[in-house]
């Protein structure tokens, strides 16, 4: 028998949709992402209505993070989050393109790793508003590169992301 308890960490996963009924997406995934088995739901944070960021020639995006707490390694999580993408049926194209789901892992505990397939904290959270905000219902007294995300999201341009719940 194996009796082994893993550690459990706390880490954040981000989730963004831009095709078809996007909070239904967004909804559909956390179910999956923390359906009973590794991943325990901790805390999520209210769905935001976000302008395109970078390929801004593309549908408005929905966004949203939730707190998860997993005794699965970085690795594993990312393999979740992927597992879930494609259950979800969608099929990678351009670089920051259309996508009926995207779930990228934001934090995950303190940990700072950067190889081929995973980099934590995620690189872009501190320029991204449709990322702050979010993050800020959930972690606002989290830090990253010396300021929490509530000073972050204080000092970035929010222009257009709302709150839709
Ligand atoms: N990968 C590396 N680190 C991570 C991580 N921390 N979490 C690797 C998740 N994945 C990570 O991802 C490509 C590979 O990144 C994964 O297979 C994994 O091994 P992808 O989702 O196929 O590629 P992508 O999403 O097109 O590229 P990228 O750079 O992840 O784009 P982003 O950062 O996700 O940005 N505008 C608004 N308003 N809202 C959005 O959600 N999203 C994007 C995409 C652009 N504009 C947006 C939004
Ligand atoms: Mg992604």
């Amino acid at each position: 028998m194996n009796t082994k308890t893993e550690p459990q960490v706390d880490a954040v996963v981000a989730l963004g949709s831009n095709i078809g009924d996007k909070v239904a997406n967004v909804e559909h995934a956390v179910a999956l992402l923390t359906e009973p088995g590794d991943i325990e739901l901790t805390s999520r944070s209210r769905i935001y209505k976000t302008p395109p960021w970078g390929n801004t020639d593309q549908d408005w995006f929905v966004n949203a993070c939730v707190g998860v707490r997993t005794g699965l390694d970085p690795h594993a999580l990312l393999a979740k989050c992927l597992a879930v993408e494609e259950k979800m049926g969608r099929h990678r194209s351009e670089k920051w393109g259309p996508r009926i789901i995207d779930l990228d892992i934001l934090v995950y505990g303190d940990v700072d790793l950067s190889d081929d397939t995973l980099t934590v904290p995620h690189p872009h959270i501190t320029k991204r508003a449709f990322v702050l905000a979010p993050m800020a219902d959930i972690v606002p007294d989290l830090e990253l590169e010396g300021r929490t995300i509530a000073v972050w999201l204080a000092n970035i341009v929010r222009e257009g992301i709302e709150p839709i719940e």
